[in-house]
């Protein structure tokens, strides 16, 4: 909560448990860095699709798709790299809640790619929250990884 107050302008609800640095230094990178996390999208959402649409607020330097470890498919996520803080700010800005292959999709700032980062953390290869889901969601494997277990 005190973090709260001391930091009102926090610009992303997201921390990276595997983020090695202190806090400041993560908040310092989430200030600076050019990259934004893209969330919700569909498994069958293309690179070149999000190339079309990212490159509306500026130009792109690298697209990396987030994929399934087990399967090396895309699992919904990715991160884009610009070349200017500016144009990463107006992605978060203008592009975040649009919706592509049907699906809102959520952008976000990011610290920064680093390898490893591509892929699924869930025990299943996917996303962690690809796990817990509880929803039918067809666009992300249908259920969720444990109630497809049960
Ligand atoms: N910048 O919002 C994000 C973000 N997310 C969600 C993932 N990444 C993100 N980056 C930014 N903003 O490189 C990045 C990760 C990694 C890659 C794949 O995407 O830094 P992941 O999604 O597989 O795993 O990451 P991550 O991020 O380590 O998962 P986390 O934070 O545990 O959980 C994500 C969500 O899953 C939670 O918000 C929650 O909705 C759900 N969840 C987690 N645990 C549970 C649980 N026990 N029960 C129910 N739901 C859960």
């Amino acid at each position: 909560m005190a973090r709260l107050f001391k930091n009102p302008d926090k610009l992303s609800a997201y921390r990276d448990r595997r983020f090695s640095g202190t806090q400041d230094e993560f908040d310092h990178a989430l200030r600076t860095s050019v990259t934004v996390y893209v969330g919700n999208l569909s498994f069958y959402t293309t690179e070149e699709q999000i190339y079309e649409v990212f490159s509306r607020t500026g130009e792109i330097k690298k697209i990396i798709m987030g994929l399934d470890k087990n399967t090396k498919t895309p699992c919904g996520f990715c991160f884009v790299k610009y070349y200017t803080r500016d144009d990463a700010d107006d992605s978060v800005k203008y592009i975040s809640g649009t919706i592509l292959d049907d699906r809102p999709i959520r952008v976000d700032f990011d610290w920064g790619f680093q390898e490893g980062r591509q892929w699924g953390r869930g025990r299943s290869g996917g996303q962690v929250r690809d796990e817990y889901r509880t929803d039918y969601d067809p666009g992300r494997g249908g259920y969720g990884k444990l109630v497809q277990k049960e």
